[in-house]
């Protein structure tokens, strides 16, 4: 009936099909028995009040005939449910780290992203944490959501069936970076997959360019390169100026340069921007010392 475009598309679709088609049924059925009644018993038609004692076949029906119902979408749930929570042993495991506002996908090589690169055909299992606030991982094609809470693993799977590009969001309100925080899901015919997935185990980080790794990485969520304020400070023409910040609450006077380039990416916290939020998470962990470098080099030249 539907185009699928995982294994849980269909279940999912078919559920839900099956208990609006009864609840559609029961209104129809309800209202117009309302309306029905409604003539046919108002006091111009039946003046004296008419006693209606109790009629076993029809109340052995009105509870035998909803209970079947409910149970059925309760069977149907629960399969579905079922599957949704079993992940077959041989799914391809990928880490996924949300933090305000941006998506972290680690493969179990190393290999990072911040789309989900997936092959078809092969069941995918997403292992979920989040570094700083409650978000929840949700991708509508495929049916399929779960939240990500800091200090916990949660998981989803699924088997794509057809390649394309789909809308993979954050559906729990995290913040004012919240509608940045969207990225995509691209099935690949499985070689084109995995060629991608082997290149950098090969020639590593090298080359990658600085703004290849703050787009994976979602620094441009908060972090504009033409001049422009978002959440973040703009990183253009910001080296070798002149700011503000807060260090441990005190105001002081600095100039940027490399140092401070330096640990604002594993460090945020410790001297602030004024007039900007203390909400970067760190890169310490997530980047490796190679990539800060090349960062901070890019962010030199943007000039
Ligand atoms: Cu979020």
């Amino acid at each position: 009936m539907n185009q699928a475009f995982s294994n849980q598309t269909g279940n999912v679709d078919n559920i839900f099909l099956f208990i609006t088609v009864i609840s559609v049924v029961m209104l129809a059925i309800v209202t117009s028995l309302m309306i029905i009644f409604l003539i046919k018993f108002s006091r111009r038609k039946n003046p004296v009040a008419t006693d209606i004692e109790g009629n076993l076949p029809l109340e052995i029906a009105w509870i035998v005939i909803p209970t079947i119902l409910v149970l059925a979408m309760f069977y149907y749930g629960w399969v579905g449910f079922k599957e949704m929570r079993t992940p077959p042993e041989d799914a391809m495991p990928v880490k996924v780290s949300a933090r305000m506002w941006s998506w972290a996908f680690t493969y179990e090589n190393g290999r990072r992203s911040g789309e989900l690169l997936v092959p078809l055909n092969k069941p995918v299992k997403l292992i979920i944490t989040s570094e700083d606030v409650l978000h929840s991982l949700f991708i509508p094609a495929f049916r399929i959501k779960e939240d990500a809470v800091p200090g916990m693993e949660t998981y989803l799977w699924f088997l794509p069936d057809r390649t394309g590009s789909y809308d993979l969001f954050c559906s729990e309100y995290c913040g004012t970076g919240h509608s940045s925080m969207i990225s995509k899901v691209v099935v690949m015919p499985q070689e084109d997959f995995y060629a991608w997935y082997k290149k950098e185990e090969k020639g590593g980080a090298k080359g990658k360019s600085g703004l290849e790794i703050l787009t994976e990485n979602g620094c441009l969520e908060c972090h504009t390169i033409d001049g422009s304020k978002n959440i973040g400070p703009g990183l253009k023409g910001i080296f070798g100026k002149r700011v503000t910040v807060v260090t441990r609450g005190q105001e002081r006077g600095i100039t940027i340069d490399e140092g401070y380039l330096k640990r604002s990416l594993v460090e945020p916290g410790a001297d602030v921007v004024k007039g900007y939020s203390d909400i970067m998470p760190s890169q310490k962990e997530v980047l490796p010392e190679k990539e800060i470098n090349t960062i901070v080099d890019y962010i030199k030249d943007l000039k």
